[in-house]
């Protein structure tokens, strides 16, 4: 059998049987993205997130080239609301809430401009479009069926935020017996300070739940 890949990263090689890998691209959307959009509303940078999205688009190419599965995951929420558990709606401030009207539509409600994911990064032709209520991707979605049907056993993580729906999928993933290998330059935060230690807690202990390396050491390996 050909040799397994070992892409460089840290605590250690993380090794890439390409059709066992999946691209997760989580949470891209314009409503966390656009300036103007529901997260700058917020008080938040969104130029820390737009920086993602360059490397980003370069990893979905070759992960497509490379025949490997990508899924895109997207937050919201049903119109009418009734997957919103009350303890999620009370949070943020009171002008601005799920389901509110926004700068790009009703926040975080599927269907809306603003739910979707950002133009550059969009999915293609039979690639997985995840809606998921949620902060991690496992929670309330059917993404542990379709790892499974596509035989997957490891996945490479990108999107925002960092420390909030990457961290809380990756758990998911780790705890369910994935190995993940996080991208430091695809995935951001709005807090430099979030991103910077959320990544050390990644790969921390040996890698505690998961592997951190950059999108270079990625591609020298991919098509
Ligand atoms: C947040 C996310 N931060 N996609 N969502 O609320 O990380």
């Amino acid at each position: 059998p050909a040799a397994v890949v070992e892409v460089d990263a840290v605590p250690g090689p993380f090794a890439l049987p390409v059709g066992e890998v999946a691209l997760v691209v989580i949470d891209m959307q314009r409503d966390f993205l656009l300036p103007g959009g529901f997260g700058e509303t917020l008080g938040n940078d969104v130029g820390q997130l737009a920086a993602v999205v360059p490397p980003l688009q370069r990893v979905i190419a070759a992960a497509r080239a490379a025949g490997m599965l990508v899924i895109h995951t997207r937050e919201g929420h049903r119109p009418d609301l009734s997957d919103l558990p009350p303890a999620k709606l009370r949070r943020g401030k009171p002008s601005m809430r799920i389901g509110d009207p926004g700068p790009y539509g009703r926040i975080l409600i599927r269907g809306e401009y603003g739910h979707d994911i950002v133009d550059d990064l969009a999915p293609i032709e039979g690639e997985i479009v995840l809606d998921k209520p949620g902060k991690g991707a496992f929670y309330a979605t059917d993404l542990a069926e379709i790892l499974q049907g596509h035989g997957i056993t490891r996945l490479i993580v990108t999107g925002v935020t960092t420390e909030v729906c990457v961290h809380t999928t990756v758990r998911e993933a780790n705890d369910r017996g994935y190995d993940c290998l996080v991208l430091s330059d695809c995935v951001g935060s709005y807090f430099p300070e979030f991103q910077r230690v959320g990544l050390q807690m990644i790969a921390a202990q040996g890698g505690i739940f998961g592997w951190v390396a950059d999108s270079a050491a990625l591609l020298e390996h991919l098509p």
